[in-house]
């Protein structure tokens, strides 16, 4: 049974995976025997993180490009064929954050979060999937959403916009892609502690908030969300599509 969620002779590409649950997920399939490729804007970042997995002892390297740069993302995946590497796992993580009320809320700064959030897992996903139909073995796919993907609060309404299209883009590529054997799934997570959410941590009210609001009582860890992005990264989840926890 415990093939079943081995990832041994599998690539991933994590996006966003340089630091925060990016490279909580990276770690994690990297522990499941995956060759894991880390990606980010910042190449310093990026090499840095993949020299952390290789010195634990995991097949990790770098690939430095914006996600939400179409030309980039395609140079990326056409480097990534020159070089014979083939991505049997995407996990589209790479996401910010921008609080303010929508009152004052500037359209760029909407635009920014739309294209990082959402946008991105499209322009991605597509050149992964394109890939794993022209192999004909099939793949997966993980959109990254939110607790965001199903409720809202006020003041993160891009954030928010972006996690919900999150949840149905992963629909509308397994109504796509299940056929081709690709099953694409959505993470959803609840208040985690990574540096992204410093502000609330450090905020009494919202960590009051946070931790009287969910029945764990507690903020989240990032290893903590490793077991769901192995279980739909492996052949565990071979039969699951569009769904999201
Ligand atoms: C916020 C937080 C959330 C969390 C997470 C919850 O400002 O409310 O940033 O968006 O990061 O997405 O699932």
């Amino acid at each position: 049974m415990n093939d079943l969620f081995d990832l041994s002779g599998r690539t991933a590409l994590i996006t966003g995976s340089a630091r925060g649950l990016g490279h909580a997920f990276a770690q994690g399939l990297a522990g499941a025997g995956a060759r894991v490729i880390v990606n980010g804007r910042n190449g310093e970042q990026v090499a840095q993180a993949a020299e952390h997995l290789r010195a634990a002892g995991h097949d990790a390297r770098g690939l430095v490009f914006d996600v939400t740069d179409e030309t980039a993302v395609d140079a990326a995946f056409a480097g990534l064929d020159a070089q014979g590497v083939e991505i049997d796992i995407l996990i589209n993580n790479a996401g910010i954050q921008h609080r303010t009320p929508m009152v004052d809320l500037a359209l760029k700064d909407w635009q920014r979060v739309i294209d990082t959030n959402l946008t991105s897992a499209f322009i991605v996903g597509k050149q992964a999937a394109k890939r794993m139909i022209a192999r004909g073995r099939g793949g997966k796919i993980i959109n990254i959403g939110s607790l965001t993907s199903e409720a809202a609060r006020a003041t993160v309404a891009p954030y928010t916009a972006a996690k919900g299209g999150i949840k149905m883009l992963s629909r509308a590529m397994a109504a796509e892609w299940a056929q081709f054997g690709i099953q694409v799934n959505t993470i959803g997570p609840g208040y985690i502690q990574t540096d992204m959410n410093t502000a609330l941590i450090n905020n009494p009210e919202f960590d009051a908030w946070v931790k009287a609001s969910n029945p764990a009582k507690r903020w989240g860890q990032p290893e903590e969300l490793m077991g769901t992005a192995i279980f739909l990264s492996s052949r565990a989840s071979d039969y699951v599509n569009g769904q999201i926890i």
